[in-house]
């Protein structure tokens, strides 16, 4: 992308400077990285993703980062207990599949046992019950599946298998929060060469407190000295150097959950002018399934599910909308 077709001469902060005010928070993420240790199995994981999108992103696919499920936050450095939170991965695991759909590349990084694209469709299903054993005219016994258990599955193992097939699909898995956030520093970087040509969909739901390493019990915290208190640190927010460091042209969305409905708007739309980028999905806790709110800097409007047989996601409603608005993106910025 060149600089005259950069959207807003102040996202692209590469050094700190009184017109860019995003570096303010620089140091506050940068300490986090600093005073974290990667976590195991981080470097493999970070050149998994680096191979796939220089594989798809050469070809001319686009790509998207989906993130999905949620983080926990762990208690102790030799981990016993952690602080965790609702997040099922539905979301994510949904969206991944709308978008292969939509011909995107998707990397797919999700919470350890958090549902994910297409085998989701089988979450509800108990597998010792869809077997069966049969006996084989010699004497022989085999196992099979009742079919019948699962009528939609023919045509979603058919998909995955062309998935599969395709190599669209990378899958990277997280379970804390700093193994989150080094992944998505990971990705983001392994993405940011490919300019406008790639997505973030922030799906993920990020803790937004944690205990700093420094100041955490290493062992497991013992009960006879009585309730302990633990005194928790506002995670670092890392849109901001997501979208200003280190993707700084790629089309990013990111989400706001609320409780309480009468804050939602204004936090999207806060979260539009604090961090610049182009599009906030706000959703409502209980109603997350059936309907959201698409915020960007120009409008708002609510989608919601209208197909009354409950078969339809709420994501490929989303999705598409965010294709065409990625496809706009692509054009008016340029392809890098
Ligand atoms: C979301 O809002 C997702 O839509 C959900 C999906 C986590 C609600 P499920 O996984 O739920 O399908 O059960 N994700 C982001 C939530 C979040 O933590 N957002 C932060 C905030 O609201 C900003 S990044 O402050």
């Amino acid at each position: 992308m060149s600089e005259s077709t950069k959207q807003s001469g102040d996202r692209n902060c590469q050094e700190p400077t009184p017109t860019c005010p995003q570096n303010a928070k620089k140091d506050e993420w940068e300490t986090f990285f600093e005073s974290h240790d990667a976590p195991p199995g981080f470097a493999s994981k970070k050149l998994q993703m680096h191979e796939f999108a220089q594989g798809h992103l050469k070809n001319g696919t686009n790509v998207v980062l989906v993130t999905s499920g949620g983080t926990a936050v762990p208690l102790e450095s030799r981990v016993v207990r952690f602080i965790d939170n609702f997040s099922s991965g539905k979301r994510g695991a949904s969206s991944a599949e709308y978008f292969l759909a939509e011909g995107y590349a998707v990397i797919f990084l999700h919470r350890h046992k958090s549902l994910q694209p297409y085998e989701r469709h089988l979450s509800h299903t108990k597998l010792i019950d869809v077997l069966d054993v049969q006996n084989k005219p010699n004497g022989d016994q085999t196992i099979v599946a009742n079919q019948a258990m699962f009528p939609k599955l023919l045509s979603i193992l058919k998909v995955y298998k062309d998935v599969r097939a395709s190599n669209s699909l990378l899958l990277v898995e997280f379970v804390m929060l700093q193994e989150y956030l080094y992944l998505l520093q990971a990705a983001a970087e392994a993405l940011s060469f490919a300019g406008t040509q790639t997505m973030f969909y922030l799906a993920a739901a990020v803790s937004d407190f944690y205990i700093p390493s420094k100041e955490m019990s290493e062992h497991k915290i013992s009960s006879s000295n009585g309730p302990p208190i633990i005194s928790l640190k506002v995670v670092p927010k890392m849109l901001t150097p997501l979208v200003h460091h280190w993707a700084p042209d790629a089309f990013v969305v990111s989400f706001k959950l609320e409780t309480d409905r009468a804050l939602l708007l204004e936090k999207a739309r806060k979260a539009l002018r604090d961090y610049n980028h182009e599009v906030v999905i706000a959703n409502i806790l209980e109603e997350r399934n059936e309907c959201v709110t698409i915020v960007t800097p120009d409008e708002h409007h609510k989608i919601c599910i209208t197909d009354s047989r409950g078969t339809r996601d709420i994501e490929e409603l989303i999705i598409k909308e965010l294709v065409t608005k990625h496809t706009v993106f692509i054009v008016e910025h340029g392809p890098e």
